[in-house]
């Protein structure tokens, strides 16, 4: 069966000049839609290649998985896959480079092969470094021009990635998409004050096909284009890429820009240590994202035993790259909360589908007098309401001995012109939604539009001061003022 699997090989090797026919919605239409069961086996003979390479090419795994007592050899099957090899962690990444700088131990090329150096942002700590060799470098342009085809773009089209071209792999992967995909690239950025009018501006002139950012700022955009007096809708955009944070799976926001534009919405992204992160990602048909298992293989996982959740049920997802030498993540436990199907699906892809996409960072999951809630769930309970302005903050504190939640909340223009009454029957709308949908009571504020910050990244929206409130008290208790 791996025969008819399209360019499927270890090392990975493409063929640049390759295009699907124009008519049809598969990239490579066997590897999209076989069974299950048969890529399982190819996977896994991947999987026992990528193991047997790591642990010759990387002390970081070779070291790892002796004391856990793996050795490549011994894998036979997925179970043993899931079973044996133990999964690393950010932390692990982060202290195999500062121990052998500034790529780490898991670097399995010779430096002199790097192609692109990228990052984590490091705002918690040491930054990571991403290595990509060039032949990776090849390797995620070809699965991104695959995905990105998924979703309906097409050579020829233009494609505007408005996103900060930085460390962040968020950008340069949709670029490099667009690029392998034969699109015309406009590479906008995102960053630097002035950007959103002028974007919209561009966005105006050109008539793109495509756009990728972070749906926040998809919001914050049209927003601008809006007060500049331009129509969002005239852009003429078809397809709206997005990763990075929630909310392109969520229904009220995902409908929320296809109307303030006009044009299809996908979800995508994984983890920037991932990439190619669009692995996590939308196809035309199929709502929230599918997990193409054949590029980055997928475990959704039980975040104690790290052991695959039946289908159906939450978990967190593992990922293992099939694709990449210069830096394989195998078993990275991404800390993030999901759901998975099986496939098929609508668009008649074999691969597992996540239906609301990924909810959050479990870390990020408050408790507020016993329920549990995410900030994802927040916002999918606010943009549901009407006459919501579009922004809102989530503020936790710690009052006495109880957790207590506060949320501001923006009302539309049109709402807030209307004055006090509207005001009061939004206030009474939006407590009702958050504890018809997510079983919330909290203090809830109306706010004027425009009220709260907007970005051009990804959003912060909760502003959780118990740490900080603990931390003090543990400091008084030390007996240190
Ligand atoms: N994260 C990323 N994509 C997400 C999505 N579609 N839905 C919900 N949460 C998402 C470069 C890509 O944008 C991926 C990326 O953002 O990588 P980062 O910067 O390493 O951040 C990874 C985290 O962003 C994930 O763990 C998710 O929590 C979130």
């Amino acid at each position: 069966m791996t025969a008819r699997m399209e360019q499927w090989s270890f090392p990975p090797k493409f063929d640049d000049g390759y295009l699907p026919d124009p008519d049809s919605r598969y990239w490579f239409s066997h590897r999209e839609t076989m069974p299950a069961a048969d890529r399982d086996a190819a996977i896994l003979v991947r999987l026992q290649e990528i193991c047997a390479y790591a642990y010759d090419h990387a002390p970081f795994y070779r070291s790892k998985w002796d004391e856990a007592g793996f050795h490549p050899s011994q894998l036979k099957s997925l179970e043993d896959f899931e079973e044996r090899v133990p999964v690393i962690r950010k932390a692990d990444l982060r202290s195999s480079q500062s121990s052998a700088p500034p790529f780490g131990d898991y670097l399995c090329v010779p430096e002199g092969e790097v192609h692109h150096i990228h990052g984590t942002s490091g705002t918690t700590g040491r930054p990571t470094a991403f290595a990509i060799s060039r032949e990776d470098w090849r390797a995620i342009a070809n699965a991104h021009a695959r995905i990105m085809w998924a979703m309906g773009m097409r050579p020829g089209d233009t494609i505007c990635v408005a996103a900060i071209f930085s460390l962040y792999m968020g950008s340069w992967g949709a670029l490099a998409g667009a690029e392998r995909l034969g699109a015309k690239a406009f590479p906008f950025g995102a960053g630097a004050s002035g950007m959103s009018s002028r974007c919209a501006q561009w966005l105006d002139m050109l008539k793109p096909a495509g756009f990728y950012g972070t749906p926040t700022y998809a919001i914050h955009l049209a927003e601008t284009a809006i007060k500049d007096g331009l129509d969002p809708r005239k852009f003429g955009l078809r397809y709206m890429f997005f990763s990075g944070e929630p909310g392109a799976s969520i229904p009220a926001v995902r409908e929320r820009i296809e109307d303030l534009y006009g044009a299809s919405v996908f979800d995508c992204g994984s983890m920037g240590e991932m990439t190619p992160w669009m692995h996590l990602g939308g196809a035309r048909g199929t709502p929230g994202m599918l997990s193409w298992q054949d590029i980055v293989y997928t475990e959704v996982c039980d975040p104690e035993t790290h052991s695959r959740v039946p289908y159906g049920s939450r978990g967190t997802p593992v990922y293992t790259h099939l694709e990449r030498m210069s830096q394989p993540m195998i078993r990275l436990e991404s800390g993030d909360l999901t759901i998975w199907e099986d496939g098929p699906t609508p668009c008649g892809r074999t691969y597992p589908h996540l239906p609301m996409g990924i909810i959050g960072r479990i870390d990020d999951m408050i408790t507020i007098r016993g329920e549990n809630v995410y900030p994802s769930e927040i916002e999918a309970a606010l943009s549901k309401t009407d006459g919501y302005g579009g922004e809102h903050r989530v503020f936790v504190t710690r009052e006495g001995t109880m957790d207590e939640m506060m949320i501001s909340v923006e009302l539309d223009d049109a709402g807030w012109q209307q004055g006090d009454e509207r005001r009061k029957a939004f206030h009474a709308q939006v407590s009702r939604q958050l504890h018809d949908m997510l079983g919330l009571r909290a203090a809830v504020e109306v706010v004027a539009p425009n009220s709260h910050e907007r970005t051009d990244f990804k959003a912060k929206r909760v502003i959780d001061d118990r740490e900080a409130f603990a931390e003090m008290r543990r400091r008084q208790e030390g007996g240190s003022s």
